[in-house]
């Protein structure tokens, strides 16, 4: 064997030799904190059920407030889904469609849904881009515009786990892994209440819940019954990296989401099991 042969066989790394199973023996190379991609970056995620199954009434005047926050932040605004793709599991269901089958379908949705919402703000310079734009090419769009629209839904398909019937990770688990994989400033959801409730605001007896002014994660995945987020959301939450908190704010509400992007408090703070870098 030539030399050259055995340098190129023997290349050094610090995880070369030995198993990455063992976090004991890869936190010396892989402990340490991540960089923020996109630190100036402002997520924005819109409910699909919530917000977009509204209508005009629900989504004309919050396309005028996110046209009036562009000069002020650049946003990635995200949508999710709602009354569709409820119809299609409830078909897909009957169908006996697996969970992976039922993902890209529901996912489906959640980019009509940027779509339209895209279009309202496209004499603003505002783009719907795709997937593999988001997670490749977002840095060059915001330098050409203050704001873009993608699906906030995880582009999981197959590899949707099979722990229940209906996707796990929807779009609020999409919309907060990519903001803090990005490493963003922040992370917004919009939704058609004023936060998060210590009972279902909406189900009998829901006059009496009482709003959450400031939960976190861990408490909320300690809460028996009915979860306001989605259980995937707190279980990525817990292990965030950069986001400390999230906001969940009223969009129905005229002024809250300009509000809350400029730091104020105005609906829900969850924190995350992220600490201060
Ligand atoms: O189709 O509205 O992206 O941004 O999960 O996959 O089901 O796709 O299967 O770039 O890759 O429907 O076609 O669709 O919403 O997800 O996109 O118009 O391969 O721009 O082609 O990861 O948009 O779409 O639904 O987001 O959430 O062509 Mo759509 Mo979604 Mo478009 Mo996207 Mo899925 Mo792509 Mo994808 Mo599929």
């Amino acid at each position: 064997m030539s030399d050259s042969a055995n340098v190129i066989k023997h290349v050094a790394s610090p995880l070369a030799r030995q198993t990455l199973l063992d976090r004991e023996l890869t936190s010396p190379v892989a402990g340490s904190q991540p960089i923020r991609i996109l630190p100036w970056l402002q997520v924005v995620k819109i409910g699909g059920r919530s917000i977009m199954d509204r209508g005009a009434e629900a989504i004309l005047p919050l396309v005028d407030e996110l046209r009036a926050l562009l000069p002020e932040h650049r946003l990635l605004i995200l949508t999710g889904s709602g009354i569709r793709a409820r119809h299609l599991y409830s078909v897909g269901l009957d169908l006996g469609l697996p969970v992976g089958s039922l993902a890209p379908l529901a996912a489906s949705e959640a980019g009509q849904n940027g779509h339209m919402l895209a279009a309202l703000l496209a004499p603003d310079g505002v783009s719907y881009i795709e997937h593999p734009t988001v997670a490749s090419q977002l840095a060059i769009h915001l330098s050409a515009a203050r704001a873009v629209v993608g699906s906030a839904f995880p582009p999981y398909h197959h590899h949707e786990f099979p722990i229940s019937r209906i996707p796990q990770h929807r779009a609020d688990t999409g919309a907060f892994l990519v903001a803090d994989a990005l490493g963003a400033a922040g992370l917004t959801i919009v939704e058609d209440v004023d936060g998060v409730y210590d009972t279902d605001p909406r189900a009998a007896g829901g006059a009496t819940a009482r709003l959450v002014r400031e939960t976190s994660a861990a408490d909320l995945a300690a809460h028996d019954g009915t979860l306001p987020v989605d259980r995937a959301l707190l279980e990525v939450m817990a292990t965030a990296r950069h986001l400390e908190r999230v906001q969940v704010v009223n969009g129905l509400v005229p002024g809250r989401l300009t509000a809350a992007l400029r730091g104020e408090h105005v609906g829900t703070i969850i924190r995350t099991g992220a600490r201060p870098s």
